[in-house]
C-alpha cells in the first residue's frame, strides 16, 4: 500500500471538527480521544494532526517538531491517564498499519489501553 492520505477517514473528520469526540489532550501537533468502543477502562487514541497514514509514513515525513510533539503527547496522556509506570500499572501502545495490522480508520493512531492487564499482545490469527 503506498502513503496515499484518504481525507474523508473519520480521524481527518475529527480532526476537521466535523465529528465529535471526547477530548484528552490537544497539543501544536497532536491529538488525543476516548476510543468510541473501549477495549479497556482507558482507551485513548493519539493522533498526529498531518496527513500521516502510518508510523513509518510519519516517520519518514513529518518535521522534527511533529515527531516531538507527538512523543511526548502519547507520555502526557500516559501521565493523565494515571498509567505510568511511575504512578501506576502501566499500559499497552498498539498503532495498527494497514492490512496485516488490521487496521480500519487510514490516518496514523496509537492506542493507550490500560486500567486493567490487558492479555496476551497477540492473539490467534483471524
Ligand atoms: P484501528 O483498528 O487500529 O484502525 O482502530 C480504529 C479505532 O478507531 C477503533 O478502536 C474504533 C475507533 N473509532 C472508530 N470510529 C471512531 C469514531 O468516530 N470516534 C472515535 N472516538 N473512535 C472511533
Amino acid at each position: 500500500m503506498a502513503y496515499t492520505y484518504d481525507d474523508q477517514n473519520i480521524f481527518a473528520k475529527i480532526l476537521r471538527g466535523e465529528i465529535p469526540n471526547t477530548t484528552v489532550l490537544e497539543t501544536e501537533h497532536s491529538l488525543a480521544f476516548r476510543d468510541l468502543y473501549p477495549q479497556a477502562p482507558v482507551h485513548v487514541l493519539v493522533i498526529p494532526k498531518g496527513p500521516y497514514v502510518s508510523y513509518d509514513h510519519f516517520a519518514a515525513h513529518a518535521s522534527d517538531a511533529e515527531i516531538v510533539d507527538y512523543t511526548r503527547a502519547i507520555g502526557e496522556v500516559c501521565k493523565l491517564e494515571g498509567i505510568t509506570i511511575d504512578a501506576s500499572d502501566g499500559f499497552r501502545m498498539i498503532s495498527n498499519a494497514g492490512d496485516h495490522g488490521v487496521q480500519e480508520v487510514p490516518h496514523l493512531h496509537v492506542h493507550i489501553l490500560g486500567g486493567r492487564r490487558i492479555g496476551r499482545m497477540v492473539q490467534p490469527a483471524g
